[in-house]
């Protein structure tokens, strides 16, 4: 039997991570305070999302939310030995909860319709599913990669629906918003988009075809999570102004 798992290298990175969220959360709440109370709606949400990231690293830190994965042992001619792949499966109930969140923050600040804002939310949600359904899937066999790969294709679709909606209605929805809304929408919608696309690459990359190590794959996740939560969080919350939660300011 062959483990492929986190060294020190990755567990050090995990302790990191969970080290950053907690600073960043610490600093939201200390600005959430100072802030107007009508103006706390975003706080709140982002709140949220950065208390589930630092929840979910110190579980990984602390050696929760793993589990081994079959998959198959390419390049290894002849190898009778049976290759585990390690999974992080903590990050997938982290993703269900915050990237709902995140996608209601674009919604909310692009005024888009509750019914929009609710299909924007529950693609993500089958997206996130159906990703772990792809991670979870044994792949020692070809059927078994198929599968896996199916998954990620399922997976893939639900997430162009969601910018789909996002860069159609979402864009006309923000054009009835007052003018630095819309370029916020805008600004932040696409550095979103961009971050985003970044998944399912490290996906393919660890979970999907085991071309880099456990380690690396906590690190490129881990520099996506501080930019897609962390990153977002501030430069909404220092760039948004009180007109921009719309309807919905408590
Ligand atoms: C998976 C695998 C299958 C294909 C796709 C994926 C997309 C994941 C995304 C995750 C975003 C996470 C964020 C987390 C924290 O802030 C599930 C990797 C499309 C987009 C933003």
């Amino acid at each position: 039997v062959h483990l492929l798992h986190a060294t020190n290298v990755g567990h050090t990175a995990l302790w990191v991570i969970f080290t950053l969220f907690t600073i960043a959360l610490v600093g939201v709440l200390f600005l959430t305070v100072r802030a107007e109370r009508r103006n706390r709606y975003f706080y709140g949400i982002s709140s949220l999302v950065l208390t589930i990231a630092m929840v979910s690293y110190l579980a990984m830190s602390t050696g929760l939310g793993v589990y081994f994965v079959p998959i198959h042992n390419h390049g290894v001619q002849g190898s009778l030995h049976h290759f585990y792949r390690q999974l992080y499966w903590a990050r997938y109930i982290d993703w269900l909860f915050t990237t709902p969140l995140l996608l209601l923050s674009l919604a909310s600040l692009a005024g888009l319709s509750p019914a929009s804002t609710l299909a924007v939310i529950l693609s993500d949600v089958f997206m996130i599913v159906t990703g772990l359904f792809s991670a979870i899937t044994p792949a020692r066999w070809a059927a078994g990669e198929r599968a896996t790969w199916g998954w990620f294709g399922v997976s893939s679709f639900a997430f162009l629906v969601i910018w789909g909606i996002l860069f159609t209605n979402g864009l006309k929805a923000a054009n009835y918003r007052p003018r630095n809304t819309k370029g916020l929408f805008t600004l932040l919608a696409a550095g979103t988009f961009l971050v985003w696309m970044a998944y399912p690459i490290v996906f393919g990359l660890s979970e999907g075809a085991n071309k880099i190590t456990v380690d690396a794959e906590i690190i490129a996740y881990g520099v996506l999570d501080v930019i897609a939560k962390i990153g977002f969080t501030y430069v909404l919350l220092f760039l948004h102004t009180h007109d921009e939660t719309g309807p919905w300011t408590l």
